[in-house]
């Protein structure tokens, strides 16, 4: 484990894309700004409770023939970053590839024959980045069966239900990302609480470690899968959302953050940070044996916020005055 996770501990710097249908809705649904909580544009049909009919139609405002995966590619090697980690699925429920285990996808919901992780795959070979999926095991939106952890907009859920979930879309799902799009370097979970407190069957996590180390045994799994980061099989430690490190740890961890406050795309951003507060963050990480996965949330049309590759811009020359390539 130690000589697979290697590669990441020498990154430390890599890019978070944050990108489906919740990125056409640009925070406003309906003329209603996101409604509050966290805060988080990703989370407006949750928020905002916009059914699944509704939400589904976002898929329309998708700007196929702007869309283009390898800038983004570009934009992260510009800024110093060695990996890049998209959301494959998000708690919406979406797959944003071609996916056959579930038609609720980017591309059925857009009618395109476009596979925009398949796209993204090759430009990140093309320029040798590594390549990451962040995928919402826990919280499904969408799946009669999937998980809430309000129950605010999916109803209550036995255990057997739950499963018949993970069977059918969870474990499909990885298999189809683990198999078509080549070398995966990393398969980022997202369960921010112990799978004893919820839902979650240890046995479920297990299933999927076991799949993931048969298909691509070099790809790297974070805590966030919800088992302990000493668990044999975890091979770095994810702190909470913008949580930075305070002490030095000897295993490999990260911090995924957010270069303004939503990770998703928001019109009405306005918290961007200065670049020299994300330089700060990522040279603490760094000096504590860290990692840091800095996000962006690039709008449906694919274009990225100036705001956003500005600041990578100025990383990226930071960096390279200061002796990193
Ligand atoms: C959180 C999610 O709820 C956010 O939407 C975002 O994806 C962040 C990286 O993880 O737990």
């Amino acid at each position: 484990p130690e000589q697979r996770v290697q590669w990441f501990s020498d990154a430390r710097f890599g890019m978070f894309i944050h990108w489906g249908l919740y990125s056409a809705a640009e925070g406003i649904w309906k003329g209603e700004r996101l409604r509050n909580g966290n805060n988080y544009a990703e989370w407006i049909r949750y928020r905002n409770r916009i059914s699944k009919e509704d939400y589904g139609t976002l898929a329309n405002r998708f700007q196929w023939d702007k869309i283009n995966p390898e800038a983004w590619v570009l934009l992260a090697k510009n800024a110093g970053m060695k990996y890049i980690i998209i959301t494959a699925k998000h708690h919406d429920g979406v797959a944003i590839w071609n996916s056959k285990a579930s038609d609720y996808n980017l591309s059925k919901l857009g009618h395109t024959n476009r596979d925009v992780i398949k796209e993204l795959a090759a430009a990140c070979k093309k320029h040798g980045m590594k390549l990451g999926f962040y995928y919402s095991h826990w919280l499904d939106w969408e799946h009669p069966y999937g998980w809430d952890h309000n129950k605010a907009i999916t109803g209550p859920v036995t255990d057997a239900q739950y499963n018949q979930y993970w069977q059918e879309k969870v474990m499909p799902q990885l298999r189809e990302l683990l198999t078509n799009y080549g070398d995966i370097a990393v398969l980022w979970f997202d369960m921010w609480l112990n799978y004893k407190n919820t839902i979650v069957k240890k046995e479920q996590l297990e299933q999927v470690i076991k799949l993931v180390r048969a298909l691509q045994p070099g790809c790297l799994i974070n805590s966030r899968l919800g088992l302990p980061s000493d668990t044999p099989g975890i091979d770095f430690e994810t702190l909470g959302d913008n949580q930075f490190g305070a002490v030095y740890k000897e295993h490999p961890w990260e911090t995924a953050g957010t270069i303004a406050h939503s990770w998703g795309y928001n019109a009405l951003e306005n918290q961007w940070k200065s670049t020299s507060q994300l330089l700060q963050s990522l040279i603490g990480n760094v000096s504590l044996n860290g990692d840091f996965t800095l996000n962006i949330g690039p709008r449906a049309d694919g274009s990225v916020p100036y705001e956003g590759i500005n600041r990578l811009n100025d990383m990226g020359k930071w960096l390279k005055k200061n002796g990193e390539s």
